[in-house]
């Protein structure tokens, strides 16, 4: 059973930032991008970088999330040794509890890890959109005799304090970091993404435990004790494609991005995001259907006009409705002469005949699952 690196994705966040879209459902389970959800992407990457062993860390309204990974055959991870491990933090023997943080949530499962005697732990975020090679990532982890390596992106000046932001010498060795900063000294961001030495990490992950002072989160607590025990941290320079896709304006902007006229992200190249779902017919485009620069999925019916939008397995759009920059998730339908702009509907919603949905202030509406729109011109924003 040894494995050389297992991953943990860390997939229990309350995503409260996402607001009705995760009423039901976990953030890792949100729809995105026509035909997917936001944990294929670590999932697929996993698969791909032949990493075998992964463990999904859930706790809020895991229920769907469990359904939708079944055995993990979609993802090829469904081997006898190895595959995908759904850990819910109630499935303990003794002492369960809920994860109190990041670092917590792996404390509680460093029985579940020892199974597998690996040499190296790769932690990731349940909630990233991005495509990258882990395996990369650990041969420069080995090369650099590092014990904990931090994946790294430049983000804007704006955007640093949202972030865990370091410092780094000529050698990408981090110098210093601090976790969501109110002045940054600098724009190398943290991804969320890390690879520790395993016999390092279980001793640090036990400290933490015993400490009641802390938060028990990797960027509050365990990198900066490492740092100041001089732990051979070391960075990792990302420079593509990457969106941590917690608030909605991120979730909309992701969605938006892929259909770019060159997207920055390809979603159709080698590097395969997989997916689960039922089998569906092709989508029927109507006679007077008009559908320009948007993404249309299986079993979508579509008699209106779209444009730059992206649309889900099953949606009706019907006739003379109108569907702009918007994102219609699974099942939803648009009924005739309906106008929806700058919207996330979520799943199985109804908008009835000649609503409008709009917002004055050019923010992003969104409709919560399963609700029925019948007023007319109302400005909906995060009905539900
Ligand atoms: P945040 O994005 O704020 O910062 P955090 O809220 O700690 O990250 O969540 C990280 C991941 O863990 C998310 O996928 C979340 O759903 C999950 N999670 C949160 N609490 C959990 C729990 N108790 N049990 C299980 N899973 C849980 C982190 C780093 C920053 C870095 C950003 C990059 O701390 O340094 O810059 O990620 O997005
Ligand atoms: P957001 O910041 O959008 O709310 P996160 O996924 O970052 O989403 O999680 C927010 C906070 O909620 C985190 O600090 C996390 O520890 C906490 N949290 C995670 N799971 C639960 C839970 N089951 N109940 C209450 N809080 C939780």
């Amino acid at each position: 059973m040894k494995t050389e690196c297992l991953a943990m994705i860390l997939a229990g966040g309350q995503g409260s930032r996402l607001g009705v879209l995760t009423k039901r459902v976990a953030k890792p389970a949100v729809h995105f991008g026509g035909k997917y959800r936001i944990i294929d992407f670590p999932l697929s990457n996993c698969s791909n970088s032949g990493i075998e062993t992964v463990g999904v860390l859930t706790q809020y309204k895991p229920l769907e999330l469990h359904t939708y990974l079944g055995t993990g055959e979609a993802w090829n991870l469904d081997r006898k040794n190895g595959g995908v491990y759904i850990l819910p933090p109630y499935a303990r023997e003794k002492e369960a509890d809920w994860y109190k943080g990041t670092a917590d949530a792996i404390y509680q499962n460093i029985n579940f890890i020892e199974t597998y005697d690996p040499d190296y732990v790769l932690i990731l975020s349940g909630d990233h959109i991005y495509t990258m090679d882990y395996s990369w990532m650990l041969e420069e982890h080995k090369m650099n005799k590092a014990e904990a390596t931090i994946s790294v992106i430049k983000v804007s000046h704006k955007e640093a304090s949202r972030f865990g932001i370091m410092t780094t010498d000529r050698n990408g060795r981090i110098t210093a970091f601090e976790e969501k900063p109110k002045n940054p000294q600098s724009t190398l961001a943290s991804m969320g993404i890390y690879i520790f030495n395993w016999r390092l990490l279980k001793r640090y992950l036990e400290e933490d435990y015993a400490d009641c002072l802390s938060e028990h989160d990797f960027g509050k607590n365990i990198i900066p004790k490492m740092l100041a025990d001089h732990v051979r941290l070391f960075s990792y320079s990302f420079d593509g494609y990457w969106k941590d896709v917690g608030t909605i304006e991120s979730l909309w902007e992701a969605n938006m991005d892929l259909l770019k006229e060159t997207p920055s992200f390809d979603l159709g190249g080698s590097w395969r995001i997989y997916s689960s779902h039922t089998p569906l017919p092709p989508h029927f485009i109507g006679a007077n259907a008009k559908i320009t620069n948007s993404l249309v999925s299986g079993g979508a019916v579509i008699d209106g006009s779209i444009k730059n939008s992206v649309i889900f397995p099953g949606v009706h759009i019907g006739k003379k409705a109108r569907i702009v920059n918007s994102v219609i998730m699974p099942y939803s339908i648009i009924h005739a002469g309906a106008v929806v702009e700058k919207a996330i509907v979520a799943e199985n919603c109804e908008i009835m005949n000649d609503c409008h949905i709009f917002s004055d202030n050019g923010s992003i509406t969104v409709i919560a699952e399963g609700e029925t729109i019948t007023s007319v011109g109302s400005d909906n924003k995060q009905v539900g």
